[in-house]
């Protein structure tokens, strides 16, 4: 278990560029885009596909730094968010010329932004390591979620028991449970500060899965503080501090950032 510093990245959405300069920023990466982290954690919270141009080049340079860290003492994770459950939908599901029930998950990806590109890319050793991604995490006293939302309570009552059930359905055929999931990742919003039962909801979902502060994606910050895109370049912190906001926007033209979290390292 690496004992360094923490990090962790927001929703990429394909935009590699973006990620890779970033990084570089942060020093985890060489010019030459090796890492350069040493022993620290590096996390993505999820969304590296869809509404931008490179998504599979984006999971490409995330598998490798996992190798690369681990060599060097440190780590590499992402949690899944719901555009890499998307794509793996249509994957399993879509298969031309049948017109079945693949044709939904198809028009669903694409009215998210999918990318023809990035399926195209998508090759088995892909599959097989998104397929094993978790849905929460643990870091130190930070709960790390892709959504902003209560969903996940729905697939269990602890972290190892949520990320067990979702990867169950990702090893399935079954398509009304992947269509659930789906549709059960478009909520968001569910700790907003504008109502009380917003910091309410963060702390009943800190009490059963654990941790002092929620670190999510998901919401792309512009959309929440009405800050340009472009000057978005730290988390949004709400609901008394129980909340962290991390996903600056890079779709809708953020820079992005990289986030360290406090009290790791
Ligand atoms: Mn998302």
């Amino acid at each position: 278990m690496s004992r360094g510093p923490v990090y962790v990245v927001g929703d990429v959405h394909g935009h590699l560029d973006r990620l890779v300069a970033g990084l570089g920023d942060a020093g985890l990466l060489t010019p030459e885009a090796a890492w350069a982290g040493g022993d620290s954690t590096l996390w993505f919270i999820g969304d590296l596909f869809d509404r931008g141009p490179d998504g599979i080049l984006a999971l490409d340079l995330v598998m490798r730094l996992e190798r690369e860290a681990a060599d060097s003492g440190g780590a590499v994770r992402m949690l899944l968010g719901n555009h890499e459950v998307l794509i793996l939908s249509v994957h399993r599901f879509y298969k031309p010329p049948t017109e079945d029930v693949g044709i939904a998950f198809v028009l669903d990806w694409m009215l998210n932004g999918g990318r023809p590109s990035d399926l195209a890319g998508l090759g088995p050793e892909h599959v097989e390591w998104l397929c094993e991604r978790p849905c929460l995490a643990l870091e130190g006293d930070a709960l790390l979620v892709h959504a902003d939302s209560t969903f996940y309570t729905r697939y269990g009552r602890s972290v190892e028991e949520v990320n067990e059930r979702v990867r169950s359905i990702l090893r399935s055929d079954d398509a009304r449970a992947w269509g659930q999931l789906l549709s059960d990742f478009t909520e968001r919003h569910a700790f907003d500060d504008g109502s009380p039962s917003g910091r309410m909801r963060a702390e009943s979902f800190l009490r059963t899965f654990g941790g002092r502060r929620l670190v999510h994606g998901h919401t792309p910050i512009p959309g929440v503080t009405g800050a340009p895109p472009e000057t978005v370049r730290r988390p949004h912190v709400y609901a008394n501090g129980l909340c962290v906001n991390v996903d600056g926007g890079m779709y809708l033209g953020g820079p992005g950032f990289v986030y360290r979290l406090p009290g790791c390292g």
